[in-house]
């Protein structure tokens, strides 16, 4: 069995989905801090900074692998720190000390390009930032320490059609589609020529499942894979879209964002991932616009 924390959020809608396609729908169990509307008991109630009850569903459900998604990201993150720590943290380190206590077989924990600073060192500015690079280290060190099968991959912004983004810097990339769809013109929270790495929504599914299907032996990073597909900004966007939607209107207000967003690298480099386990981008800037309008556009005629 597989339990998925932070299944309601962008990326963990998406991955139960893929994991019930790949492991059967009855295997995979859905965890969120949402009440549940349903009776299947595939979908739970976990808030995972309640180690017991979280102790208590890995031991009773028979769960071996884990995918702990939950998290605060950057952007909701620098409104309320503190908190933004605690669930990051404490939750994490809540999932490796169940998941070595009940011999969990394998741990799938995102991290992201906010470890980085503009120059790419491993520098984050952001309490999201700080909370993805320490939860790093606590990644390899339950893998050096207790033998844990923990792996990780340093996400990019994620763009996906399917769900509402969860509060980050880069959520600008999904509202603008949507806007144009709707609109037709979208006020951007970024400066148009803001340029950060950035991944369509399949692309990343397909890397974490490769990920976690590649041999034990090929793992060589314990702390976090970074992971690229391509990079762009507001403009470059705007222009794609506006090759669909002629008359498209983009105008910047940038926020408290731009200034997070200045903090990280315009392209990160993914090397190891493609040399270990061979990860290789599907979708460039131009294939994301023509899906992601596709599937809006038909989303708003329906
Ligand atoms: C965020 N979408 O903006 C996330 C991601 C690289 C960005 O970590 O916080």
């Amino acid at each position: 069995k597989i339990l998925v924390t932070g299944a309601c959020g962008q990326l963990g809608t998406e991955l139960v989905e893929a994991l019930r396609r790949k492991y059967g729908w009855k295997n995979v169990i859905s965890a969120d801090v949402h009440p549940a509307t349903d009776t299947s008991g595939l979908y739970v109630r976990l808030d995972v900074l309640n180690k017991k009850k979280l102790a208590y569903l890995v031991q009773h459900r028979g769960i071996k692998q884990i995918f702990h998604l939950a998290a605060v990201l950057s952007a909701t993150g620098e409104q309320n720190p503190q908190k933004a720590w605690e669930i990051n943290m404490q939750g994490l380190l809540n999932v490796l000390e169940v998941s070595k206590d009940s011999k969990v077989q394998k741990i799938f924990w995102p991290s992201s390009i906010a470890v980085f600073d503009a120059k790419g060192e491993v520098n984050p500015s952001t309490v999201y930032g700080i909370s993805k690079a320490a939860g790093e280290q606590w990644c390899r060190y339950y893998f050096e320490r207790h033998g844990l099968d923990v792996r990780s991959l340093r996400y990019p912004g994620l763009i996906s059609h399917k769900t509402k983004p969860g509060g980050g810097t880069t959520d600008y990339s999904v509202e603008i589609f949507q806007e144009a769809v709707r609109s037709g013109k979208y006020a951007c929270f970024l400066k148009e020529h803001t340029t950060l790495p950035m991944m369509y929504m399949p692309d990343a599914v397909r890397a974490t499942l490769e990920l976690m299907d590649a041999p034990k032996e090929n793992i060589t990073v314990r702390t976090s894979y970074s992971l690229a597909a391509m990079s762009f900004s507001p403009r470059d966007l705007a222009a794609h879209i506006r090759s669909h939607l002629p008359g498209f209107e983009l105008e910047c207000y940038p926020d408290f964002r731009q200034e997070i967003a200045e903090s990280w690298p315009m392209i990160v480099s993914d090397y190891r991932a493609r040399r270990d386990w061979g990860w290789q981008e599907a979708y460039d800037i131009s294939r994301m616009t023509e899906d992601m309008l596709a599937h809006l556009m038909q989303k708003e005629l329906c």
